[in-house]
């Protein structure tokens, strides 16, 4: 299904009036306003291929129906989240869930919606049916060799894939860790990793990076072999100047200073990606936003700034990605909503006073640096985004145009009631 223009124009039309209003108010207080605008059209978050299907969970998974049955259908689905958006206009693809086929149609699908490869994600944390040995107790840290050397030569696959789309990155999640104490020896399951990551590495072209996802716990609920920050920032400095630690919010311990993480982790150059998703207890993978906001905007601050303080592009030097997805919403909906809270958040980050912000600090004013952040945290800044996107072609209110046009009620006719897509 795709969206017709008309509609999309027409929807916005209906809303100028009002969006006007909004948007004088807004961009009164901002100084550079063209400046934003043009930060906020740059800004691009990808979509990964296995958030378009209903999430389950260990005890069930409730399909919506509609679901995209292969790539081509995906690559169809963030297409329209981008037409809507113009915001989402990056695929994150999985192997073995996402072979491409054919890649020059795949590539040509993707063009023609508008969308670029982003980061290519590699799957050794289950059990693919043609595959000789089991990941049962872990892939690159497991004390088999030949075990190893499988999900070196998987990895290598995907870069390979990744290739011949266009991709220029290879994120590498490790489920690998023990259930129970004494399971492994921690220091041969790091260095067994971090050798198999040398293979993966070494077949790396020079012009991509490797992400290295860490995870505090699950699968694994002892241990795990990239844990946190620090393991993935050792296995990344180890490995060389192409790798580079990825950030996933909800992989975290309860209440872990995430903002302080990716501050640091920016001051040594070595973030490289980051997930989106939000969470309440857990790796929940909820809409981004939708627990923790304030968090969210004191994260994105930290990112903002110490971007600038390196010099990097917003839009191109990190890769940008929403990792969630669970069983009680369609999935492009939430979709939708998670891309315009990263927007708004991104468009708060960019309106801290800085300046205001460092004196407050040089002069120990505590109250000051809480008011500047705060009060930046409460500024309405929708009708800025919205700007941005009807300035590039999208829809003023995405989520609305996507429920006036029955996207999903016709999705269904299209596919069926009961399709699957693949993903967790
Ligand atoms: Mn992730």
């Amino acid at each position: 299904m795709k969206i017709e223009k008309s509609k999309i124009e027409q929807h916005n039309s209906d809303l100028q009036k009002e969006h006007q209003r909004k948007f004088d108010f807004a961009v009164a207080d901002v100084p550079d306003a063209d400046e934003l605008l043009q930060k906020l059209t740059d800004f691009q978050v990808a979509i990964p291929s296995w958030a378009l299907g209903t999430g389950g969970t260990r005890f069930g998974r409730f399909g919506g129906g509609g679901e995209p049955r292969n790539l081509e259908e995906k690559i169809e689905d963030i297409g329209l989240l981008h037409a809507l958006n113009k915001s989402s206009g990056a695929i994150s693809l999985h192997i073995p869930w996402d072979i491409p086929e054919n890649a020059s149609h795949i590539k040509a699908l993707a063009a023609e919606n508008d969308l670029k490869f982003d980061a290519m994600n590699s799957n050794t944390f289950q059990d693919q049916p043609d595959q000789q040995y089991t990941y049962k107790f872990g892939s690159m840290q497991n004390v088999n060799k030949a075990i190893r050397k499988q999900a070196i030569e998987h990895n290598i696959e995907v870069i390979k894939y990744g290739i011949e789309l266009g991709s220029n990155a290879l994120t590498v999640w490790l489920s690998d860790g023990s259930c129970f104490p004494g399971q492994l020896n921690f220091r041969t399951a790091f260095q067994n990793t971090l050798e198999s990551l040398q293979e993966v590495y070494t077949a790396l072209p020079d012009d991509w990076k490797m992400f290295v996802e860490y995870k505090a716990y699950e699968p694994n609920f002892y241990s795990t072999t990239v844990g946190d920050w620090g393991q993935s920032l050792l296995y990344a400095t180890k490995l060389g100047n192409k790798a580079y630690t990825l950030v996933d919010l909800g992989h975290h311990l309860p209440n872990a200073n995430i903002e302080q993480i990716v501050s640091l982790l920016l001051m040594e150059g070595k973030l490289g990606g980051f997930h989106f998703n939000d969470s309440k207890y857990g790796d929940d993978d909820l809409t981004v936003g939708s627990i923790k906001p304030y968090q969210l905007f004191l994260i994105f601050s930290e990112l903002v700034e110490g971007m600038d303080a390196k010099g990097m592009n917003h839009a191109t030097d990190l890769g940008w990605m929403i990792d969630a997805s669970h069983n009680v919403k369609d999935p492009l909906e939430d979709l939708l909503q998670s891309v315009e809270t990263i927007m708004v958040t991104y468009a708060q980050a960019l309106l801290v006073d800085r300046k205001k912000l460092v004196d407050a600090q040089n002069n120990n004013d505590v109250v000051t640096a809480q008011e500047i952040l705060q009060s930046t945290f409460r500024t309405d800044v929708r009708a800025l985004v919205a700007e941005a996107r009807l300035r590039s072609g999208g829809a003023l209110n995405p989520l609305s145009v996507y429920r006036s046009e029955r996207v999903r009620e016709n999705l269904i006719k299209e596919r069926g009631s009961k399709t699957v897509a693949t993903g967790l």
